[in-house]
């Protein structure tokens, strides 16, 4: 699992504050909850007087990994959902909770209200979106943004991710020849692909959030994922825009609610 790396309390710049105070547009969770988006809105189709309490979603997630990222994404909602945590001893492909769900053995895997599993963050962050009207952490389908907030959702997960995959378990993949150093080299190679990986973002975005002046869900991801490896200090110097938003969405409410949850 990416290892998390402890933030350090002193490195909470001034503007953060700033930040918290003009940064969080109509994703604020107080103004979120406050609206009327219906706790279950599956059960539109059943009619008025009879609708029975939805049944809830069912998020198995690990402290500190990539769950968390799902986990705060309905944070955003007044989705009923339960959460199952599962030690970091017991993800992977011979995961005891894991294994008839999802093979993988990973985290985020959830179940939905019909019982069917879902796996991937990016495919349940896009499934929240279809199913919570006025989510707005995913630009909607006519929105300017809906195209870069593809593009990058993808990258997150199909370049950025697998980083990890490969990296933090080498034993895994190079098998025997872990003993030859074949582990430490995929360990080494990976770290700096996923470097190279970062800086390319950081040049491509302008701040103050990934997608420019509104908060998507590409920041919640940069919440966890500026904690692993290469660690805070690494992303401070090398990407502070990254840095920054992994600093400020850490500190919204949401966040610190899932942070508590999960005992960070
Ligand atoms: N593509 C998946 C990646 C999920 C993933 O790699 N999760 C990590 C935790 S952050 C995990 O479960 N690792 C355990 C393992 O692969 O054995 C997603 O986006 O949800």
């Amino acid at each position: 699992m990416p290892k998390t790396v402890k933030p350090n309390k002193d490195r909470r710049d001034r503007s953060l504050d700033d930040a918290l105070a003009s940064s969080f547009p109509a994703s604020d969770p107080v103004s979120m909850t406050s609206t009327s988006i219906p706790a279950t809105d599956h059960d539109a189709h059943i009619p008025k007087g009879r609708a029975k309490k939805s049944k809830p979603y069912k998020l198995y997630g690990a402290s500190g990994g990539g769950s968390m990222i799902v986990e705060a994404a309905f944070g955003f909602t007044k989705l009923p959902v339960e959460f199952v945590d599962v030690p970091w001893t017991d993800t992977g492909w011979n995961s005891k909770a894991l294994k008839k769900l999802n093979p993988l053995g990973q985290v985020p895997t959830l179940i939905m209200p019909d019982g069917k599993v879902m796996t991937e963050s990016a495919a349940i962050i896009l499934h929240l979106a279809d199913t919570v009207p006025g989510f707005e952490l995913v630009p909607g389908l006519n929105h300017p943004d809906r195209a870069q907030f593809l593009h990058w959702l993808v990258f997150l997960v199909a370049a950025v991710y697998p980083t990890f995959t490969f990296g933090d378990d080498t034993k895994r993949w190079v098998g025997a020849d872990e003993k030859h150093g074949a582990g430490k080299a995929l360990r080494e190679t990976t770290e700096e692909h996923r470097k190279k990986l970062w800086r390319h973002v950081e040049k491509q975005i302008d701040g103050p959030w990934f997608l420019g002046p509104t908060m998507t869900a590409l920041d919640l991801y940069m919440w966890p994922m500026t904690f692993w490896r290469p660690g805070r200090d690494w992303f401070e110097k090398e990407c502070p825009k990254l840095f920054k938003i992994g600093t400020v969405v850490k500190a919204h409410p949401v966040c610190k609610k899932v942070a508590a949850r999960n005992k960070l």
